[in-house]
């Protein structure tokens, strides 16, 4: 088998939204689910930018542009695990974890309150940790005998970790049912793609490791599906991990506290603006007559609807227990965390309640 498995980016839309490949196999209803998801995911994550500009919640880290990325999950199955950074929450919404959950983990509270039976893992912030998770996950499912797949997601400066590489190397040396998706989104805060490294694709690690490696349009959410099910399907068969390289953007800034017109030319976002994930999608739709405009009209007020729900259920929560984030990080405290829990609660003169 070809270590590389797509010499071009694939694609099923393009970027001027002709269909140049074949469309998953998918009921309307299931494709109209996709868009609500991607809709989902671009009014959430606005709504939580202006949550945080409105002194309403923490530092968040906007997902404009990537909402294509709905396609590494939704093919999974329930038992599949995924583990992913701060800006795949998108994902973790179609793999089960409620809004709530994402807004409490931006919101001071503890972190990853998510229900066991959507086997995600909590977003991870150190980068490319959670591939060597991922790694491992899928490696116990398979001296298990399960047939189920680890999906693991980080950005393009994450592929620059020893972590990202040890894991690829692990993964193909021992087979493991693992997924390892890079949304290549361009820049790393300020730092360019091109710095990352000198391989002209991230994908062509992959054959250096013995790995599958694919390179998807990920502003085309047909294509990323696609590509995940084939993997997810050889990986469930006993073929081993893959490497899925998406090509995106990301529009906005790289989280609240940055201003990334001080570092991007204006005219790259341009250009990537004409390649927007949701308006491709949304023309695709239109064009087959599988939705209409009053009918997107409605799935946007419903959408709109459902966040209003999750931000007025998070702001009648009680204020987070700050002791919780000591507690929950080894089951003894070690001296030192317990001297910092006390000089961090006399700095904020925090007293619980
Ligand atoms: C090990 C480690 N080093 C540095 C950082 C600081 N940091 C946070 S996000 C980030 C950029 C990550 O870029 P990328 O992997 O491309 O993901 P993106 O933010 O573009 O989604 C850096 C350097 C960190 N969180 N972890
Ligand atoms: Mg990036």
């Amino acid at each position: 088998m070809p270590y590389l498995l797509t010499e071009e980016v694939y694609q099923v839309v393009n970027h001027d939204g002709k269909v140049v490949g074949q469309a998953p196999d998918l009921p309307g209803e299931d494709l109209i689910g996709l868009y609500r998801w991607m809709v989902l995911g671009r009014e959430f994550s606005d709504r939580m930018l202006a949550l945080q500009r409105q002194g309403r919640t923490g530092t968040f880290a906007p997902l404009r542009g990537q909402e294509a990325s709905i396609g590494i999950a939704a093919p999974l199955q329930q038992e599949d695990w995924l583990m992913g950074s701060y800006r795949e929450i998108l994902a973790y919404f179609v793999k089960g974890v409620p809004l709530l959950s994402i807004m409490e983990d931006y919101s001071g509270y503890i972190s990853a309150n998510y229900p066991a039976e959507v086997r995600c893992l909590p977003m991870q912030i150190v980068l490319a940790t959670q591939i060597l998770h991922g790694v491992g996950l899928a490696m116990a499912m398979k001296y298990d005998g399960k047939p189920s797949v680890a999906v693991t997601v980080c950005g393009d400066g994450a592929s620059s970790e020893g972590d990202f590489n040890e894991a690829l190397n692990f993964a193909g040396v021992y087979k493991a049912p693992a997924i390892i998706v890079v949304q290549n989104n361009g820049w790393a805060i300020s730092t360019p793609r091109h710095k990352q490294s000198a391989t002209e694709r991230i994908a062509h690690r992959g054959p250096g490791f013995g790995v599958p490696a694919y390179l998807v349009d990920g502003n085309d959410v047909l294509a990323v599906y696609k590509v995940m099910a084939e993997c997810a399907a050889r990986a469930r068969a006993g073929n081993g991990p893959s490497l899925v390289e998406m090509i995106t953007y990301r529009m906005g800034p790289h989280t609240t506290a940055d201003d990334p017109r001080k570092y991007r030319p204006d005219e790259e976002l341009e250009i990537w603006q004409q390649r927007d994930p949701l308006a491709r999608y949304r023309r695709f739709l239109l064009d087959a007559d599988m939705m209409t405009d009053v009918e997107d009209e409605q799935l946007h007020e419903d959408v709109v609807a459902e966040i209003q729900a999750a931000v007025e259920a998070m702001e009648s929560l009680p204020p987070p227990d700050l002791n919780q984030h000591f507690d929950c990080i080894f089951a003894e405290p070690t001296p030192q965390l317990e001297q910092q829990r006390t000089e961090m609660l006399a700095e904020i003169g925090y007293a619980k309640s």
